[in-house]
């Protein structure tokens, strides 16, 4: 792998030697090394082709609204351009990114309420600098990526195909979701249907895409892999969804993995104070942003675990059981704090 990872360097920096370099394990998708040099440190990505089949436009909407956040003084990512001036170097089959690092620290959940406000304010911000982007300048890189009633039904098509052994051990998870499905087919059905304006999203503000300085202080987000057309809802929702989670997405004990009231509020306030473009369908369900996320994300696990982990990288046996199993277990509370709080 170093000779590679040198050989790739050499094509974006031909006379910087690397030092060292290290892999980061964070993302499910793509490969990713942080690269030492002398002078800099730099974030080499490998993409995963088999996700993401549409590359070049992947890569040119990255390209495209980092330049424009940069352009605009909104602190964001740079892409380094290789010797011949393209975005990414092709190397046998693969695919490769190089971008600046910036000296940060990353978490695993939102531990305070100052955090979940800062979290809020920051993707309201986020959006409006990206208001006046052309969404039509975007490719649709993942088609129906969060295409909610998509998902279900895919996912209904994975339950169709499943080994009994798998369909045994995900029974009740598979009542849940199919059982569920009326909660969310609303508002998903108001997204995919023009009721809520499509706009510039970044599609993955997990918590961990999300960068803060030693204060804890937000840095930026990176990871704009599935930087698309789509709605606000699902960018709220998914920094909800990692950050209002006591525990993460991996928790194989469930009794850790509990809904933070406190933190979600602190959160939804704080964009919702910022984000004043908001138009008023956005308004009206935007505290729906949460459970819909959530029920996507536990519908692509679970398929994934009936397909038989062909999508998400894993490394033990019920991987992506346990994930869905997060996800079902926060759903369920939030639905019935969402439920209270209405009455
Ligand atoms: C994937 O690769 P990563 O970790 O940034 C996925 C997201 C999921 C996330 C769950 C392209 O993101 O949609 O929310 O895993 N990205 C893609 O952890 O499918
Ligand atoms: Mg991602």
């Amino acid at each position: 792998m170093e000779k590679l990872i040198q050989k790739v360097f050499k094509d974006f920096y031909p006379d910087k030697p690397i030092l060292s370099y290290t892999t980061i394990n964070s993302g499910l998708i793509n490969g990713t090394y942080k690269i030492d040099t002398a002078d800099e440190c730099y974030v080499l990505q490998k993409m995963n082709q088999v996700v993401f089949k549409n590359i070049k436009a992947l890569l040119n909407n990255k390209v495209k609204t980092t330049c424009y956040l940069n352009a605009n003084g909104f602190p964001t990512l740079t892409f380094i351009p290789n010797k011949d001036g393209l975005f990414y170097l092709e190397d046998d089959d693969a695919i490769w990114q190089l971008s600046t690092y910036i000296p940060s620290m990353v978490l695993d959940r939102i531990d305070s309420n100052e955090i979940a406000s800062q979290v809020g304010n920051y993707l309201a911000k986020f959006h409006t600098a990206l208001l006046n982007f052309p969404v039509s300048d975007l490719e649709y890189t993942i088609p129906d990526f969060h295409n909610t009633i998509k998902r279900f039904c895919d996912f209904e098509e994975s339950v169709k195909n499943a080994s009994p052994e798998r369909l045994s051990e995900a029974k009740e998870s598979i009542e849940f979701l199919e059982s569920n499905f009326k909660n969310i087919e609303a508002v998903a059905s108001a997204i995919n249907t023009g009721k809520m304006p499509l706009r510039v999203v970044h599609n993955d503000t997990k918590i961990t895409n999300m960068l803060f300085d030693e204060n804890g202080n937000i840095l930026c987000i990176i990871d704009f892999d599935t930087v698309m057309p789509g709605s606000i809802l699902h960018d709220v929702g998914d920094a909800l969804r990692t950050g209002a989670n006591t525990s993460n997405e991996e928790e194989k004990d469930l009794s850790k993995v509990r809904f933070d009231v406190e933190i979600y509020e602190a959160l939804m306030k704080a964009y919702v104070e910022e984000a004043s473009f908001m138009s008023e369908e956005e308004a009206q369900n935007i505290h729906l942003s949460l459970p819909l996320i959530l029920f996507e994300q536990a519908c692509r696990f679970l398929g994934d675990y009936l397909n038989n982990d062909i999508y998400y990288t894993t490394t033990y046996e019920d991987q992506n059981l346990v994930r869905a199993k997060t996800q079902i277990k926060i759903m369920d509370r939030v639905q019935s704090y969402l439920k209270e709080k209405k009455q």
